[in-house]
């Protein structure tokens, strides 16, 4: 399994619940590394930017609308078969489905507010990197 680089954000919910700590200390004690971090709180562009894919669902505008209403903390996050570990550690989007253990079965209750955000594929990854990190552009 190749190194790889993923993206994670501790989404606005994950700061007001005082869990930022909580999450990146679960990715450093797996053993991946953090190569970047940064708190930030997103403009509408970069917002729509970032959940491209999602344009036109229903729950678009409410995701954008959420995902810009406060700081998160973005981070780079680097090991070894790390986009498809972070996914597991994450758990499924819908906290009521996520694998107990997970960060979403542990600590979230609906899919508004499932607290981390984590690259779904390689390609994923390589695309979300640089709307937080020019390093990765
Ligand atoms: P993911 O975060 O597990 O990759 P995606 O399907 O990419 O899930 O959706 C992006 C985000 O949009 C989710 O994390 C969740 O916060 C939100 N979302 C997804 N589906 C719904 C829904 O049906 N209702 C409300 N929010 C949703
Ligand atoms: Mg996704």
């Amino acid at each position: 399994m190749a190194v790889e680089t993923t993206l994670i954000l501790c989404k606005p919910d994950a700061i007001e619940r005082r869990l930022v700590g909580e999450i990146v200390g679960r990715l450093e004690r797996r053993g991946y590394a953090v190569r970047a971090m940064q708190m930030m709180t997103l403009d509408k562009a970069r917002a729509k930017r970032h959940y491209g894919e999602h344009e036109g669902k229903p729950f678009f505008d409410e995701l954008v609308s959420f995902i810009t209403s406060g700081p998160l903390v973005a981070l780079a996050v680097e090991g070894e078969g790390v986009i498809e570990g972070c996914r597991q550690m994450i758990g499924a989007t819908d906290p009521l489905k996520a694998a107990p253990g997970s960060v979403r079965a542990d600590f979230a209750q609906t899919v508004g507010r499932n607290l981390v955000h984590a690259s779904d594929s390689a390609e994923s990854a390589r695309r979300e990197l640089p709307i937080f990190f020019d390093t990765f552009g």
